[in-house]
């Protein structure tokens, strides 16, 4: 399929698809196993400019937007979904400054992430709000110029390794949804630890950890938007960063088929190489089928973010189920035409397997995000 990238977004694609082989491809077993993070890596990849690719030139970043950022993420994640999160959760991390963050705060903290000399992370989720999350328990109290906040953020991606959270908390508890409020949070402030540190099945060479705020001060300067306003910017952020997942998932189904296919054609059963046999052409066509329909959604999708459409939280939840799913299912049949040998951690492929689960996971998994493109729908389907 011809997505008619522009000139610079396929000199990105060629760049991210070189780093790729050239850095990521001989190092991602060993941080698979080791469950060590990257930092060579973040460092590859800050030079190569991937860090900034969707941030506006004012803040220095190369003013694409997220097209350009799921053409990095489906690249790095074609050879390791784990490694490629390094750039794709600081991104998550980032788009609350992008979207709400006022001059002063893009000033402060965007220079920094676009440069790749701090990553950024995401804290939303609790052990008490997961899908929902407006229930979320930790709380921000204004004490004067500063603000007090109270609570255990977890399954925080790039956790313990970011210098940088976007942190949702309850300035007004009683009020729900709409008492949220969303905050930065730097690594060093009083009352800022990190928790327990997760061990995965799979993004192995990413960490999450749990971030803890015990009488954590944060000026209020680094408040996000107004009092209140932080559910819908945990909403708005999502939307625009469930693309990246999709990209995320669309990189590790590619990545399995690649090697699927490359075994089918070497793998010799019964005198021929199995890949004249009907039943793996089968499979290998409706897995390159079921991939390149999940790349044309996601770059439909992320064009249209990039055009300004605002309202996009029914077909980010669509592209994100469609990318995932279909992660899963190559994933899965890429292990089987492997066979006995897809089983075994000596070949790359079950890790494939392991990685793309996740995406079916985080960032709203795959059953609440069917709940809000049903209420998107039926309201539709209401005529409002
Ligand atoms: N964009 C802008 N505003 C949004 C929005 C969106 N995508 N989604 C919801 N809102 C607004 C609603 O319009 C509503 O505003 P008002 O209070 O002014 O009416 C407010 O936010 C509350 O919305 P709603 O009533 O729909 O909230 P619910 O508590 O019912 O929950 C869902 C809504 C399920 C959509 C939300 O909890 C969700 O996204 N859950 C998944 C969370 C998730 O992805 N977790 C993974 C962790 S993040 S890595």
């Amino acid at each position: 399929m011809d997505y008619f990238l522009t000139e610079q977004q396929q000199e990105l694609r060629k760049l991210a698809r070189r780093i790729a082989l050239e850095k990521v491809k001989p190092v991602a077993a060993k941080y698979d196993r080791d469950g060590t993070f990257p930092w060579d890596m973040v460092a590859e990849f800050s030079q190569a400019g991937f860090f900034g690719v969707y941030i506006p030139e004012e803040w220095g970043g190369a003013g694409g937007g997220v097209l350009d950022l799921v053409i990095v993420t489906e690249e790095l994640s074609r050879i390791c979904g784990g490694i490629a999160l390094a750039v794709a959760a600081t991104a998550l991390g980032t788009f609350p400054i992008l979207l709400s963050g006022n001059a002063d705060q893009k000033r402060r903290y965007l220079p920094d992430l676009v440069a790749g000399n701090k990553l950024a992370g995401f804290g939303l989720t609790e052990p008490n709000a997961g899908s929902d999350a407006g229930a979320i328990q930790t709380t921000a109290v204004r004490k004067g110029d500063k603000y007090i906040l109270n609570g255990t953020k977890h399954f925080i991606t790039n956790g313990s390794v970011a210098k940088i959270y976007t942190v949702i908390a309850s300035t007004d508890p009683e009020k729900g949804t709409r008492g949220a409020s969303a905050f930065i949070i730097e690594d060093g402030f009083p009352g800022f630890s990190y928790g327990k540190i997760e061990d995965k099945l799979g993004i192995r060479a990413s960490k999450t950890s749990e971030l803890v705020m015990q009488d954590c001060e944060a000026p209020v300067e680094n408040r996000l938007g107004r009092e209140g306003e932080g559910f819908i910017v945990a909403m708005r952020t999502l939307d625009r960063s469930r693309p990246g997942v999709a990209a995320q998932a669309l990189g590790i189904a590619q990545g399995a088929f690649d090697l699927a296919a490359d075994y089918a054609t070497k793998r010799v059963q019964f005198g021929k190489s199995i890949s004249s046999f009907q039943a793996i052409q089968f499979m290998l066509a409706d897995m390159a089928a079921q991939i390149e329909a999940s790349r044309a959604l996601i770059y439909a999708l992320a064009k249209m973010i990039d055009s300004g459409k605002e309202k996009v939280a029914k077909e980010s939840a669509m592209c994100k189920i469609i990318a995932s799913d279909t992660a899963m299912r190559v994933t899965t049949d890429a292990v089987q035409i492997f066979g006995g040998y897809g089983y075994m951690h000596d070949y790359p492929i079950e890790k494939f397997m392991r990685d793309a689960k996740i995406t079916q996971i985080y960032e709203g998994t795959n059953q609440i995000l069917r709940s809000v493109i049903g209420r998107h729908i039926l309201k539709e389907a209401a005529g409002g």
